[in-house]
């Protein structure tokens, strides 16, 4: 008997890291269990501990399986759904598409910090200063290098684990207004119209709760 996956994320207003594998999963069409904490409340405190080993979000149960890391359930998710193509076939593509995975997840601490997710909001007046620009500098770089290669509409053509890890950066251009140069703009218009994504945007605009330490 399979076991349904369950994924354990916060708010979708505010939680990046929680959008990564959530988008994998709805964009492969793998089905799963979502079960929602609301960061930075009582309960939410509660079902943290509860819930999440390292008292973090997003975490993914599979059966015996718990994972706690939004990279390595990317992963997992791709080599249990080889079918899904979720990393490029060609080595040296995936090889690529892993090393811009784990830039996202280790890197632009700035620009992580600067422009924190919210979904909910725009925001014009966001002060950009050398730090920041040099994220958005490389931002830019990376992604338009990923799309002339591939000559798109996805990252390495078809939607990898890659799209899914960089999704949230095209929410934050866009509340924050930063613009992007070509290829990168069609390719965000392309992330942000997403059927998933626009998906996870209406559950972010009916949620109760304001954090306000990622209120700008
Ligand atoms: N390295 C982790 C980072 C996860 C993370 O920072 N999650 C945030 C939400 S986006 C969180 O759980 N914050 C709640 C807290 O720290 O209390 C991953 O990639 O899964």
């Amino acid at each position: 008997m399979s076991t349904t996956i369950q994924l354990v994320i916060g708010n979708k207003n505010y939680s990046s890291w929680s959008l990564r594998p959530w988008i994998l999963l709805k964009h492969a069409r793998i089905r799963f269990e979502e079960v929602r904490i609301p960061l930075f409340t009582e309960r939410g405190t509660i079902m943290l501990k509860e819930l999440c080993p390292a008292h973090q979000v997003p975490v993914l149960y599979d059966g015996d399986l718990v994972l706690w890391d939004s990279l390595a359930i990317c992963e997992y998710v791709a080599e249990k759904f080889p079918e899904k193509r979720l990393w490029p076939e060609n080595p040296q593509q995936r090889a690529t598409a892993r090393a811009m995975s784990a830039e996202m997840h280790s890197s632009f601490a700035t620009l992580r910090s600067a422009m924190p997710m919210n979904c909910r909001r725009v925001i014009n007046d966001v002060d950009i200063d050398s730090e920041l620009q040099a994220d958005i500098d490389r931002m830019q770089h990376l992604l338009t290098e990923a799309l002339n290669r591939s000559g798109g509409p996805w990252l390495f053509g078809h939607y990898t684990v890659a799209d899914a890890m960089f999704a949230p950066v095209a929410s934050r251009f866009h509340t924050y207004q930063v613009k992007p140069a070509e290829p990168v703009a069609q390719y965000f218009k392309r992330v942000l119209g997403d059927m998933s994504m626009q998906q996870w945007y209406s559950d972010a605009e009916h949620e109760a709760e304001t954090i306000s330490r990622a209120e700008l």
